[in-house]
């Protein structure tokens, strides 16, 4: 039995509200990783809140990742963020690594978090497999560093497509855990930010499925790096049911591939699923997927191609992110060696 979460002996204290969100740079960045994270990323900076954001390449090594290809992956991810509406002066960008104090923290959360927390982890199940004992440890204790990615900024909000949902309330476990262990209001207990038509993308060839980056198949995602041909292919061969669209929303609910379709449809076009319903109700694939296909390269093509404008200045995009890792560490830094007195480090180096 792992032991129970405690409730807060007093009551977080309240803290200024800071966004912080992350993705992976394991592969090119996805339709879902636009529609349920960046997006909403892009909508939050511009709404004036304070904004971190990180291109988490310590987590990406928790699966393993050809080097020549991080690197790549890490510079286009933070391509897409820019060309998406991230600007680098009004939020931080940077890659977790040249920020130390995600790692030293993350090690700190380690022995805050419990074993029976992180085997519950649906995400560390799915990506284990039937091969758990043979994966690494890294990819079981994910969340707590994930936790330290958030908590080194005291963020209180983190925007993240549903399936980071569990993940954040562990997240929220080891704050509260910490401040009870420790009897301090020092962690605030962050809220997810889960909004919009299409928070769950699912894979173009199982709608059961969740669109990944890292999915054998490139059928299944649309990647920010498609081209308009690409994107109308992919979106004419998605699996379909046979049947037209039907009048009212509460008809595609066993109708995976429809309801995703439908979904993104909204998102990209800033409708509910609903309005897409009563536009569309009673057509046939034929006729909705090419309007899905227009409308899907109207929103990508703008950002594809300031990708590829970017991605010719390789040495703009690592002094960007090194820019944006000073001020991140400014930010971090403080917050740790607070956490190392509260723990009983002693910290006496001379700087
Ligand atoms: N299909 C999706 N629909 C909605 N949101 C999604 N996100 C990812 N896929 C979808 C959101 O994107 C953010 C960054 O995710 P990540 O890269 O940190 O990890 P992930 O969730 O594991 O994404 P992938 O694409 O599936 O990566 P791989 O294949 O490497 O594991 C998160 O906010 C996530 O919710």
């Amino acid at each position: 039995m792992s032991e129970p979460v405690q409730t807060p002996q007093t009551s977080p204290a309240p803290f200024p509200t800071r966004i912080f969100s992350g993705i992976q740079p394991s592969g090119g960045l996805t339709l879902g990783n636009y529609l349920g994270a960046l997006k909403r990323f892009v909508e939050k900076q511009d709404e004036g809140i304070e904004t971190v954001y990180c291109l988490v390449d310590m987590h990406a090594i928790t699966v393993w990742q050809d080097p020549v290809k991080l690197r790549h992956q890490t510079r286009e991810a933070a391509a897409g963020f820019i060309a998406a509406g991230i600007d680098p002066k009004r939020s931080i960008l940077f890659n977790q690594s040249q920020v130390t104090a995600h790692v030293e923290l993350g090690w700190i959360f380690n022995c805050i978090a419990r074993m029976g927390w992180m085997s519950r982890m649906t995400q560390f199940k799915d990506k284990a497999g039937k091969n758990s004992e043979n994966v690494s440890l890294g990819l079981f204790a994910y969340p707590s560093l994930m936790a330290a990615d958030i908590l080194a900024y005291k963020a209180t909000h983190v925007p993240v497509g549903e399936d980071q949902k569990q993940h954040l309330e562990l997240c929220r476990d080891i704050a509260i855990k910490f401040n009870n262990d420790y009897k301090v209001d020092f962690f605030p207990v962050v809220e997810p930010v889960i909004e919009g038509a299409a928070t769950r993308v699912m894979s173009l060839r199982d709608g059961t499925n969740k669109m990944s980056k890292s999915d054998p198949s490139d059928q299944s995602r649309i990647n920010l790096t498609d081209d308009a041909d690409t994107i109308g292919k992919k979106i004419r061969k998605a699996k379909t049911d046979m049947d037209p669209l039907p009048d009212h929303v509460d008809g595609l609910k066993d109708r995976p591939e429809a309801k995703n379709l439908v979904n993104i449809y909204a998102a990209l076009a800033g409708h509910t699923p609903a309005q897409v319903i009563r536009d569309y109700a009673g057509a046939q694939f034929g006729t909705f997927k090419p309007a899905l296909a227009d409308l899907a390269v109207a929103k990508l093509e703008p950002i594809t191609t300031e990708m590829n404008r970017l991605m010719k200045d390789p040495a703009e995009i690592d002094r960007i992110l090194g820019e944006g890792a000073v001020r991140a560490d400014a930010l971090a830094r403080p917050v740790l060696e607070q956490v190392y007195d509260i723990i009983g480090m002693i910290r006496s180096k001379p700087f």
